[in-house]
């Protein structure tokens, strides 16, 4: 495409046709001199969209108001409506590394630019405040030691990773207030290889106490119990992540905190063909050494139902077995001692064998007691506790009716639930528990005092064939990370302005507002609903879709749809549900019985779960039994407690400076080399990308208090201003140093600049910083 391109110096163009570029010399910075040119020279290239959706670049040969003439790189003549050509920039922009250059900011324009560079392997690029990542599916020598260093001397300045941490350090450091890098996309987009580089700088930067590689460990011991393959993403984590990263007074890192949510537990019983359960079950299988195999009475892989029924053991180009010893290692830094990593390879035994477990039919009223076969036993040897007790858990369920104590027995169905049930607690437990062994080893020194980075890493919209209860939760959490985006972005911005009596045109966005009331809004929300539904011991899915339909119709962002389905228009685009599953899947009931079994084992890990389950609620639960149902009814719904959850991540995220990274995947095939302009320009729609250069182009997005301003620059100028206001000052600054007037602002409290001019006054502040140190050091040089 860029080859084919015909050059600015062809002659034969209708000059009619050419469109003055829509830019101010404000907007542009130091390209107007080659947009005016362009623009005399009346050259002009259009983009023309062919049926198949991709973009071409043509250029017009002559146009008669409604209809042009233009001709395709590959010589093709076409007669076009002149509406649909859209104006392409000039050559000279080809690749700028931030779209706010862009003097034609459309979307061809946009997804060629990215390609131009992609092609490169700059996968990174600006977009304004937002940085925008292309993953490239392949190893691009843009990271390690030397990149590094030339972000942190600032001898190179093209988009990256590391830019955007070196950022966060500078501005914590400077503002003194913490920071966060908010890294979202698809699945398979880079988010989580995102968050390895941004921490890889900040280690590099502020390490020296050895906490550093521990924090840099947590990522494979993470990866193993929390990712696994899907068919978007062989390495795709299965839980978002918060890792707050502190810092001490002198800019060391002195600890870290992680913080998981909703990790997907159904995967563990549970996962389609050619995905794979969480890789820590394989790497298991095929890497523990002789002597465990046989303490844990381990198999191969495929004698297990749990992972047999995917079909898929393997990834290509990942060696299991090398990857058990990396963990182990990974463990040891983080201080699991080793008989605790053996209690934990034992629950993934455990859990393993427990799929295993078959149940036999007992009465001619479909009740079923488990098989006291090799995996009964094992399983019960592996958490520590009696066989017949662990079979009673699993086909039996005590219930309280009346004054009476009964016991029920179950239906194969029941049981199997059951069974399942327990595995997946049992692994989710393990999860929660390694993370807060993570955080206890992480949390060494004073670190409160100091100032933190956080990098979230979540899970990015969702939007599939068919969609449940997971994706419902995603997508919710999405909706209130693009508020906060939008928040920061467009009203805070706007809000900042008027506040401080700066002229300023409003910019639309798309406001979600909308949508999260509609899932949050209390009584008649979509969360409030599904919590409601799920208390009724005779609710069902069907009920639960229906009552949605009754409550919900009239609301502009939801439609009921055909038998247990509704639809949600997301600020992404629309998600149909299927209700099918939700209830169980939002009540995630453990029985009591369960429970109290594993709190009755002989081992601490299933001890330490129990106990942690029973205190869920805040309310330990007292005495054996509870009402008919058997549950602990005081449990929080797990959408609940994600709401929960993300409100305190908001919450936090609120106090900090927000760093965003958007990344973006170009082709669904994990493959390096190919660009599909339909699905990357999807992807820069669902996240405003092009908004965002909007807004941010017209506006001032570097602002400082007068003080602040005064203080940090006021020593440069020539004259004495010490008896001066900062205003005053301040204004002395800008007079000396000659920025332009429509590169600035003066507000009531504040000074608003355009993008790029601070930059300038602290190169200045800098070098005259630097030549006072000199002859400072000079001068005690001269004394000695
Ligand atoms: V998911 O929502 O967890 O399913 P992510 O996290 O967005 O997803 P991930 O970071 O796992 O995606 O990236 C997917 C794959 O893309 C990685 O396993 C790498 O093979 C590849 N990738 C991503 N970023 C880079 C990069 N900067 N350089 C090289 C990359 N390869
Ligand atoms: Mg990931």
């Amino acid at each position: 495409l860029v080859e084919d391109r015909p050059s600015v110096g062809d002659e034969d163009v209708d000059s009619a046709a050419t469109p003055l570029p829509s830019v101010s010399k404000s907007n542009i910075g130091c390209r107007w001199s080659d947009i005016t040119s362009y623009a005399t020279k009346k050259k002009v290239q259009s983009w023309f969209q062919l049926p198949s959706g991709n973009w071409e670049l043509g250029r017009i040969m002559s146009t008669s108001g409604i209809e042009s003439i233009i001709s395709l790189p590959d010589g093709k003549i076409l007669k076009v409506n002149s509406d649909s050509l859209i104006p392409a920039n000039p050559d000279i922009l080809d690749g700028v590394d931030d779209l706010m250059q862009l003097s034609f900011l459309n979307e061809p324009s946009v997804l060629f630019n990215l390609q131009y560079r992609y092609n490169q392997d700059m996968i990174y690029t600006k977009a304004g405040p937002v940085l925008v990542a292309i993953n490239p599916f392949k190893k691009v020598s843009l990271y390690g030691n030397y990149y590094i260093e030339a972000y942190k001397n600032k001898s190179i300045e093209s988009p990256h990773v590391y830019a955007i941490a070196d950022t966060a350090i500078r501005e914590m450091t400077r503002d003194e207030v913490n920071q966060s890098i908010i890294i979202s996309g698809e699945s398979g987009a880079g988010k989580t290889e995102t968050a390895k580089i941004a921490m890889q700088y900040l280690a590099a930067l502020g390490g020296g106490s050895g906490i550093e590689d521990e924090i840099l460990k947590t990522n494979p011991i993470l990866e193993a119990f929390g990712n696994a393959k899907t068919l978007r993403n062989d390495n795709s984590s299965r839980f978002g992540k918060l890792i707050e990263i502190h810092f001490s007074e002198t800019g060391k890192i002195s600890g870290a905190k992680i913080q998981t949510f909703l990790l997907e537990k159904s995967r563990v019983v549970q996962c389609a063909e050619g995905e794979r359960s969480y890789h820590i079950f394989y790497q298991l299988c095929a890497g523990a050494p002789r002597a465990l195999r046989e303490k844990l009475n381990l198999k191969d892989v495929d004698d297990y139902k749990y992972l047999k029924q995917s079909n898929c053991y393997s990834i290509a180009g990942v060696d299991d077995a090398e990857q058990f010893r990396i963990v182990k290692e990974a463990l040891d830094v983080v201080h699991v001692s080793k008989e605790d990593q053996e209690s934990v390879f034992a629950m993934l035994a455990a859990v393993l064998c427990l799929g295993n477990v078959s149940f036999a039919m007992i009465d001619n009223e479909n009740h079923v007691e488990a098989v006291a076969d090799e995996s009964l036993i094992n399983v019960a040897k592996l958490i520590g506790c009696d066989t017949a007790d662990l079979n009673l858990a699993l086909s039996t369920r005590k219930m309280r009716v009346g004054n009476d104590n009964i016991v029920q027995k179950l239906t194969l169905s029941q049981a199997v639930d059951t069974r399942d049930a327990l595995a997946k607690s049992i692994y989710a437990c393990l999860f929660e528990w390694l993370v807060e062994q993570i955080n206890k080893s992480l949390a060494v020194g004073k670190w409160r005092t100091g100032r933190s980075i956080s990098i979230l890493d979540i899970y990015g919209f969702e939007s599939f064939d068919r969609n449940s209860f997971e994706q419902f939760c995603i997508n919710y959490a999405n909706e209130r990370l693009q508020q906060h985006f939008n928040r920061h972005l467009f009203k805070l911005e706007q809000e900042e302005y008027i506040q401080d009596g700066i002229d300023w045109a409003k910019v639309d966005f798309d406001d979600n507002q909308d949508c999260l009331t509609l899932f949050e809004k209390k009584p008649l929300g979509l969360l409030s609903l599904l919590d409601e539904e799920s208390t009724f011991p005779n609710g069902t899915d069907f009920t639960f879709a229906n009552k949605l339909k009754q409550h919900l119709n009239s609301n502009s962002c939801f439609r009921g749809e055909r038998e247990k389905a509704f639809t949600v228009s997301h600020f992404a685009g629309e998600v149909t549900y299927d209700t099918t599953g939700f209830l169980e899947k939002n009540r995630d009931l453990l029985h009591l019985d369960s429970i109290q079994l594993l709190s009755s084992c002989s081992c601490h890990l299933p001890q330490t779960f129990a106990s942690n389950m029973l205190n869920q609620s805040g309310k330990p639960v007292v005495g054996p039994l509870h009402k008919a149902g058997g549950a602990d009814s005081q449990k929080l719904s797990v959408a609940t407690k994600f709401k929960s959850q993300l409100f305190q991540l908001m919450q936090r995220l609120e106090s900090t400076t927000p760093h965003f990274i958007r990344c973006i995947k170009p082709n669904n095939f994990q493959s390096p080399g190919s660009y599909e302009q339909g699905l990357v320009l999807q992807q820069l729609r669902c996240c405003g990308v092009l908004e965002v250069v909007r807004i941010s182009r017209s506006g001032f997005p570097t602002r400082m208090s007068h003080q602040k301003f005064a203080k940090r620059y006021g020593f440069l100028l020539l004259e004495n201003v010490a008896s001066q206001d900062p205003l005053s000052v301040s204004v002395a600054i800008l007079h000396q140093f000659n920025i332009l007037p429509e590169m600035y602002q003066v507000g009531y409290t504040k000074l608003f600049f355009r993008t790029g001019q601070i930059g300038a006054l602290e190169d200045t502040r800098n070098h005259t910083l630097h030549g006072i140190l000199r002859v400072q050091s000079c001068f005690r040089g001269h004394q000695a």
